[in-house]
């Protein structure tokens, strides 16, 4: 297999995405093939998919379906512009998406990634409070710990830090404080305490005023910042709160929509619904890139509903590649098989069977929290003094080395398995992370 190895060249040439290029060049980590919840490298070894892919791959990879549709689809209609034309897939797929949302949220428009979806989210709310005469609602309020993308306005609202600091000046945005409490510490799904620090949007509205607020946005579980399940009643009161002083709600659902919480997304599984919701990843099972941002019908009707002749344009903003029909085809095939399947049902009913062993590994050396919800279980381990994101590092490389692929970020061990993992499958993943954990102590 030494063709699939490149030279040293081709590493030089390659800049690296979210990646230790130093560290990954000297020694890398090649992936050559995938099929169902398996990677195989490039030395042919088989590699668990911990992380379905990067939290899109639900479905396991190589899905039959998924690649007839798509192969179809390019020997058929590969592009057609997006701006002015259509083609019939993306307004199949806008209805499906729909039909899949919770009630209302039922306008649909696309994008190529979760950054773009929310970069949408964002100018709609903007635009939204422009058009009905609001023009200085212009801020945001996101939350520490967010991850909403890497373009401006995502990082504006995110709150990771390392994530903003080489790249100067912001949106104008301000944040609520995470939702980690000592005393949530090992809980399994949502921690029991918590509510009150929704209100801190109460302090924030104080201080900035609603009439300058556009939108609050949040990830209802925070995926990328070590699976942080909301706690209970924090969405239903940010939603009172929100409601009470006319900010729209943000919903940033890339990792949490079509099953990976074991509901179609998790308005649904936390009974609270958002005015806009973002969504992409598990979309085409990370087959063909696409996003999307789900509008209230209402939100879509005020842009419609301005003093503009027919011919023009509602709202100033879309990509080459919004509704691409390629992407439209994985998209169609990747939920219908998600449903055919009933694989968000085997989600929920496995996430009981998942989260007991994730939990049982409370006993090994330097872990300090294990946070679970669905098929996504986060780890905190203790530092090495001064180096807080060492420790994941070597666990994940020794599972590596296991055959089994995880993701590290920052403090923390994530898990986030296909919605095909059998029960022996998680067996062997635990008994490895354990293994792991115990090696890197
Ligand atoms: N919002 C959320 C909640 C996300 O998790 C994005 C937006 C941005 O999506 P794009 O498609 O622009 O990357 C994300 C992406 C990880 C990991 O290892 C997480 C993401 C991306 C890559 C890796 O946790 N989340």
């Amino acid at each position: 297999m030494t063709h699939n190895i490149p030279s040293q060249a081709q590493l030089d040439a390659h800049w690296m995405p979210f990646s230790a290029n130093r560290e990954f060049k000297a020694d890398p980590r090649l992936l050559v093939a995938a099929d169902g919840a398996y990677y195989t490298d490039s030395d042919g070894r088989k590699i668990f998919d911990g992380l379905s892919g990067l939290w899109t791959c639900g479905l396991g990879h190589n899905v039959p379906e998924i690649r007839e549709a798509v192969s179809q689809q390019l020997g058929t209609l590969d592009l057609s512009p997006s701006f002015q034309f259509g083609q019939a897939k993306s307004f199949e797929l806008a209805e499906k998406i729909s039909q899949l949302m919770p009630q209302g949220l039922n306008r649909v428009f696309f994008s190529n990634s979760g950054s773009e979806a929310v970069e949408t989210a964002l100018k709609i709310a903007r635009g939204y409070w422009a058009i009905q005469g609001k023009p200085h609602k212009t801020k945001f309020i996101g939350r520490q710990k967010g991850y909403h993308g890497v373009n401006f306005g995502g990082i504006s609202v995110g709150g990771i830090g390392a994530n903003r600091a080489l790249f100067g000046e912001t949106l104008s945005v301000d944040h609520l404080g995470h939702t980690i409490l000592p005393e949530n510490k090992f809980t399994k799904g949502l921690p029991k305490v918590g509510a009150h620090l929704a209100d801190e949007l109460l302090d924030l509205i104080a201080l900035h005023d609603a009439g300058t607020i556009a939108a609050v946005i949040v990830e209802p579980m925070a995926g990328s910042a070590g699976v942080l399940p909301p706690p209970q009643g924090y969405l239903a009161r940010l939603r009172e709160i929100c409601d009470q002083h006319q900010i729209l709600l943000i919903f940033d659902e890339v990792i949490c929509a079509f099953g990976r919480i074991g509901a179609n997304t998790a308005a649904e599984a936390f009974g609270v619904k958002p005015d806009i919701m973002t969504i992409a990843k598990q979309l085409t099972n990370g087959a063909i890139p696409m996003g999307a941002t789900v509008a209230k019908q209402e939100i879509y009707e005020a842009f419609m509903a301005q003093d503009k002749p027919h011919y023009m344009l509602e709202l100033p903003h879309g990509y080459t590649y919004s509704g691409h029909p390629v992407a439209c085809a994985a998209a169609l095939a990747s939920l219908e098989v998600l449903q055919r399947d009933q694989l968000v049902q085997r989600v929920d009913e496995l996430s009981g069977y998942f989260a007991d062993l994730v939990h049982d590994l409370k006993q090994c050396p330097n872990i300090e929290d294990i946070r679970s919800c669905g098929f996504a279980a986060g780890f905190s381990l203790s530092h090495y003094p001064g180096e807080p994101a060492r420790r994941p590092y070597e666990v994940a490389m020794a599972m590596w080395k296991k055959g089994f692929y995880v993701r590290y970020g920052a403090d923390t061990v994530q898990l986030g398995i296909p919605f095909i993992t059998e029960k022996s499958e998680m067996d062997s993943l635990m008994n490895a992370l354990a293994e792991a954990f115990n090696e890197c102590a």
